[in-house]
């Protein structure tokens, strides 16, 4: 008896990985922003910074706890040391001018000031004309939070909303 009940259970989960594996094809075929990232789903956004120092998106909304997988494309031609884009999230309640003045000190390291990785919830890469990069990272709490360009006097017109619900 102890057997047969065992091999329900397990029947039952199989069903289920079933589902989950067609649940997970469906996502890869569909055009849907949200994408499969270690068994969890992910919030897929790509955001492009141009030679004009600009961000094509100037607000991003997420959920609270979700994976957020991020591309950042310099959709540019110009060198990265002229026009240099990364995308840093900031937590809340930091200074951005602040932080924008130490971050321009930092060019040895990519214009991200090692003092102050605790005001950062995550970044990407400095990129050049043509560039881009990848990353995954968790959403932080419900609130507002600001990303920018680190890169030299970028941030005031490279700036934008992350918003958490
Ligand atoms: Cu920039």
């Amino acid at each position: 008896m102890k057997k047969l009940i065992t091999g329900m259970f397990l029947s039952a989960s199989m069903i289920a990985l079933a589902a989950t594996n067609m649940a997970h094809a469906a996502f890869v075929n569909s055009s849907a922003t949200t994408e499969l990232v270690d068994g969890k789903q992910a919030k897929v956004i790509e955001i492009k910074g141009t030679d004009a120092m600009q961000f094509d998106l100037k607000e991003i909304k997420v959920k609270a706890g979700q994976k957020v997988k991020l591309k950042l494309t310099h959709a540019g031609k110009l060198a990265k040391t002229a026009m240099g884009h990364n995308w840093v999230l900031l937590k809340e309640g930091v200074d951005v001018p602040a932080f924008g003045s130490k971050a321009a000190a930092a060019r040895d390291n990519e214009y991200i000031p090692k003092s102050e990785v605790g005001s950062i919830i995550a970044h990407t890469k400095l990129l050049g004309g043509g560039e881009s990069d990848t990353i995954e990272f968790t959403a932080p709490k419900k609130g507002k939070y600001t990303y920018i360009c680190s890169f030299p006097g970028h941030y005031a017109l490279m700036k934008g909303t992350f918003i958490v619900e």
